[in-house]
């Protein structure tokens, strides 16, 4: 696509509203802005007009406002125009049309924030960030994308180049030219430079883990045996009756899932059908499911009725459920034969409470964010970065091509054939913030954005 194109589009959800955004980026930009107001004034840029839009046959659809960003100074670093109409489909529809006919193109999805790249107004990191900030749904997402968004990965892979290119810059006289006083290359030098960069390395990559928990929601399940309340604290948390609830054992049958929040964290909450040994053809097609969901959650809220023996449930659930991954809920204990339930896993922790009265709930809620925040603390010692798929996977191929480079360095071999290896992970590591190598790569990346963007 060349660069002269001007592009344009809405950047306001389709359909009617207050106010609409249509956004124009490229080189008419200049040319366009009087016109559109009917050649009555030159725009200064950043600085909002009042007018009506003119067609280019001269008719006048609707009145806006009507921003000019100079080339250099906009988001994608092409002379932009904002304009700001009434939000009708109908009008956005003539200002699109008459916008096309006057030489515009339709901007493909996230188009202005990849010209933002392209033009160097931001890394491939940042411009992930831009997405993920539109996406994100809880408070640790956002947080997490404004970071980013502001260049932390950016300059958290800059730093380790550094170290790296500082690793390489010393390498030569410590291979090739070893003094006797030197100590083996284990313990000092390059080598344990190197050794300490690749942990480093890893626990970044480690952090992959967490960015679904953070941007997609904590997928939490809540099981137990049949009748024990489960449905009654998915409603109780949700704060309405989503889930049939009765006394009769084996009333939920399927799972289902709705989103809460709890302390910053989104969470994706499921009832799921009650677990006994005893099951019929039914009912075992419903716990199955449950393990089938169990495989693929982040936490666990555990059950029992307070009033009743300690429940039978199937080896493979239990082996999964640890004291980061779970809460064990005694529920019911506003009847009087309710018991506390010490000794069943005591490994785990316990919550008091009555589902079906909303008892407990915000003891509940504040050790659940309590669980989840220690399940992220590990996030700390990486300056609360978290990375994506697309930087773990470059970081993985840094993280090889350096224990190449270590253990040639334990075999003494030659500087050269060490600093090869180093150079390949520089690669990898200036691949996660973007060198523009890998149009299908940006194609795919891009093609995740919404229209506008
Ligand atoms: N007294 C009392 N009764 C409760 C409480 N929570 C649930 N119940 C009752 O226990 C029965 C079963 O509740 P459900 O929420 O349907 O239990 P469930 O675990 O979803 O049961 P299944 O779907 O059959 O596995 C209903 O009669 C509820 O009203 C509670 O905190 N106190
Ligand atoms: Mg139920």
């Amino acid at each position: 696509m060349p660069a002269t194109d001007t592009i344009v589009a809405l950047s306001t959800p389709a359909g009617e509203s207050a106010v609409a955004l249509i956004r124009l980026s490229g080189p008419d930009c200049v040319e366009l802005g009087p016109a559109l107001l009917g050649r009555i004034q030159t725009l200064e840029p950043r600085r909002a007009y009042y007018g009506q839009y003119h067609k280019e046959n001269g008719e006048t659809v609707d009145s806006c406002l009507l921003t000019y960003f100079a080339e250099g100074h906009s988001f994608t670093g092409a002379a932009m125009l904002e304009i700001a109409p009434h939000g009708n489909p109908f009008i956005i529809q003539l200002i699109l049309e008459d916008l096309l006919a006057r030489g515009c193109r339709v901007a493909d999805p996230g188009e202005f924030t990849r010209t933002a790249f392209l033009n160097g107004r931001m890394d491939l990191t940042q411009a992930e960030a831009v997405a993920d900030l539109i996406h994100a749904r809880s408070e640790r997402s956002l947080e997490l994308a404004r970071r980013q968004l502001h260049g932390s990965v950016g300059r958290k892979m800059s730093a380790l180049t550094e170290q790296l290119l500082h690793i390489m810059a010393h390498l030569e006289a410590y291979i090739d030219f070893p003094e006797e006083d030197l100590p083996p290359v284990d313990e000092a030098g390059p080598a344990l430079d190197l050794k300490r960069l690749i942990q480093e390395l890893k626990a970044l990559i480690e952090t992959r883990q967490y960015a679904a928990l953070l941007h997609e929601g904590v997928k939490t399940l809540i099981v137990g045996e049949p009748n024990v309340g489960k449905s009654s604290l998915i409603n109780a948390l949700v704060g309405t009756d989503r889930a049939i609830v009765s006394d009769r054992p084996g009333t939920t049958r399927d799972y289902l899932s709705a989103f809460i929040m709890v302390g910053a964290w989104r969470i994706e909450i499921l009832d799921t059908a009650g677990l006994h040994a005893a099951a019929n053809d039914l009912e075992s097609i419903g716990i199955e499911r449950t393990m089938e969901q169990a495989e693929t959650a982040d936490f666990f809220l555990l059950v029992l009725d307070s009033t009743a023996p300690s429940p039978a449930l199937p080896p493979d659930l239990l082996a999964k459920l640890t004291p980061e991954n779970t809460l064990v809920l005694e529920n019911k204990m506003d009847l009087p034969e309710s018991q506390a339930c010490a000794s069943f896993r005591s490994d785990l922790k316990h919550c008091r409470i009555a589902a079906k009265h909303g008892t407990g709930l915000a003891e509940l809620k504040t050790a659940w964010a309590a669980a989840l925040d220690a399940q992220t603390a590990p996030l700390a010692a990486v300056d609360g970065l978290v990375l994506n798929a697309r930087h773990a996977a470059a970081l993985t191929i840094a993280v090889n091509a350096l224990e190449k480079a270590l253990q040639k360095m334990k075999d003494q071999e030659l500087s050269e054939l060490i600093a090869a290896d180093l150079r390949q992970a520089v690669d990898a590591l200036g691949d996660v913030v973007g060198r523009v190598d890998n149009e299908r790569m940006l194609d795919r990346l891009f093609k995740e954005f919404c229209i506008g963007k």
